[in-house]
C-alpha cells in the first residue's frame, strides 16, 4: 500500500496532512515556487517539510524494510549524492560494468530511493528492487522501529555544519524563483545556528547516528566527508566491507577500487551530461530540480567565500559544546 494511490490512501492522506496541520510550525529561510517561504513542521523533536512528513509517518506506520537492505542515511547537504553513488556502484559492480553502470545516465537519487519521499508513493519502487538499498534524510530517532528493530545495516555521513549549511543555502537560493529576492545568508546562518534548519537540529541529527553507530558498530556505520576526500580508497573500501560487498584480493589488483572513486568522483560525475542538463523529481509534490543543483563545488572549507570567521567561529562553539561528552569530534580524523 502507498499513501497515494491505494484504496484508502486519498483518506490516508488527507488523516496525515489534517494530523501536521496541528503541529508547531514556523517559516525558514526556504522559498516555494509562489515565493512564500517554506513552513517547516516540528515532528518528534525534528523539522521537517509537510510532504516529507507525511512520507515519513507513513513509513513508521507502514514501511517494512528488506531484510538484507542498507540504508544510507544523511542530514541534507553532507554528501548525499556521493555517498548514494559510491554504495551502489560497490553493491552493483559485479552487475553492471563499471563503464555503463546507471550512474552515467542517471543521479545516484534516481538509483536509490528515499525512505521519506518516494518510498510512500511506490512501495515497491522502481528503480533498482533487487539491489538492497534506500536512504534517508531522517534522524535516527524518527525512523521507523521497523528499521531500528531489524538487522538493517545503516550508513550515516556527515560534514562540517558551517560547510553543510553554506551548501544548503546555494540548494535553496537555487529553488526560489530568479526574479525573487532570497534569504540573506546572515539570516539563513542564524536559523541554522538555533536549530531552525530541515531534519535539524543538525547536531541533534548527527547525536543520534553517532549514539546508535556507538551501541552497534556492526549495524551502523558512521562517516564523514571530510574523511572521503581525504582517504577516499581507505573508507571506500571500509564501506564495502560494511555492506557485505568487500573487494577481492584480484579486484584491488585490478584497480576497481580506483575505477569506482574515479566513477563517483566530484569531477566525473558533474561532467556527465545527465547532471549538466539532467533533472528529476525528489519525490516532493511536483517538485523537479535540475541534477545540477546537486553538484557545486564539492570542497572542504567553502565556508570562507562566504561567511565571516566570527560566524564559523559561533558554529564551532555550539557544536562544541552539543556534542560535548559524546566523545566525536567533527572533521578529518587524522589516523583512521
Ligand atoms: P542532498 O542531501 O540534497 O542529496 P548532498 O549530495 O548531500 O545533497 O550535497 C551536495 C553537496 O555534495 C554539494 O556540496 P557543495 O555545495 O559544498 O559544493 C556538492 O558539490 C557535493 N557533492 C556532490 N557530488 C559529490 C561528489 N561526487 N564528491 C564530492 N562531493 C560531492
Amino acid at each position: 500500500m502507498n499513501y497515494l494511490n491505494s484504496a484508502d490512501g486519498n483518506t490516508t492522506n488527507c488523516t496525515y496532512s489534517a494530523r501536521i496541520s496541528l503541529l508547531p510550525h514556523r517559516s525558514i529561510a526556504m522559498k516555494e515556487a509562489n515565493n512564500d517561504l517554506a513552513q517547516a513542521y516540528e515532528y518528534q523533536g525534528f523539522w521537517f517539510l509537510k510532504q516529507a512528513l507525511r512520507g515519513l509517518i507513513w513509513a513508521q506506520d507502514h514501511f517494512k524494510p528488506h531484510p538484507a537492505a542498507t540504508l544510507v542515511a544523511s542530514y541534507p547537504k553532507t554528501g548525499t549524492t556521493w555517498l548514494k553513488a559510491l554504495a551502489f556502484s560497490i553493491a552493483t559492480r559485479n552487475r553492471f560494468d563499471l563503464s555503463s553502470n546507471p550512474l552515467e545516465t542517471s543521479i545516484s537519487h534516481q538509483c536509490i530511493p528515499f525512505l521519506e519521499l518516494e518510498i510512500p508513493r511506490s512501495p515497491s519502487h522502481k528503480y533498482y528492487p533487487d539491489v538492497p538499498l534506500f536512504s534517508t534524510h531522517v534522524p535516527y530517532t524518527c525512523l521507523p522501529d521497523s528499521i531500528t528493530g531489524s538487522d538493517c545495516k545503516i550508513v550515516y555521513i556527515c560534514r562540517d555544519p558551517t560547510d553543510t549549511f553554506v551548501s544548503w543555502w546555494h540548494f535553496a537560493r537555487k529553488r526560489a524563483p530568479e526574479d525573487v529576492e532570497f534569504v540573506p545568508i546572515e539570516e539563513g546562518f542564524q536559523q541554522f545556528a538555533e536549530g531552525y534548519s530541515l531534519y535539524g537540529p543538525y547536531w541533534e541529527h548527527i547525536l543520534g547516528y553517532w549514539r546508535a553507530s556507538l551501541d552497534r558498530p556492526d549495524q551502523i556505520l558512521f562517516l564523514k566527508y571530510e574523511d572521503l576526500v581525504l582517504n577516499t580508497s581507505f573508507y571506500v573500501k571500509k564501506l564495502a566491507d560494511f555492506i557485505g560487498s568487500p573487494f577481492s584480493i584480484e579486484e584491488e589488483r585490478d584497480g576497481v577500487v580506483e575505477r569506482i572513486i574515479d566513477l563517483c568522483s566530484f569531477k566525473h560525475m558533474s561532467g556527465l551530461e545527465v547532471n549538466k542538463s539532467g533533472e528529476h523529481s525528489n519525490g516532493l509534490d511536483h517538485v523537479t530540480l535540475p541534477n545540477s543543483m546537486y553538484f557545486r563545488k564539492a570542497e572542504v572549507g567553502d565556508w570562507k567565500n562566504h561567511l565571516p570567521a566570527k560566524m564559523k567561529e559561533q558554529m564551532d562553539q555550539i557544536m562544541e559544546l552539543k556534542l560535548r561528552d559524546s566523545g566525536l569530534a567533527l572533521g578529518s580524523t587524522s589516523n583512521p
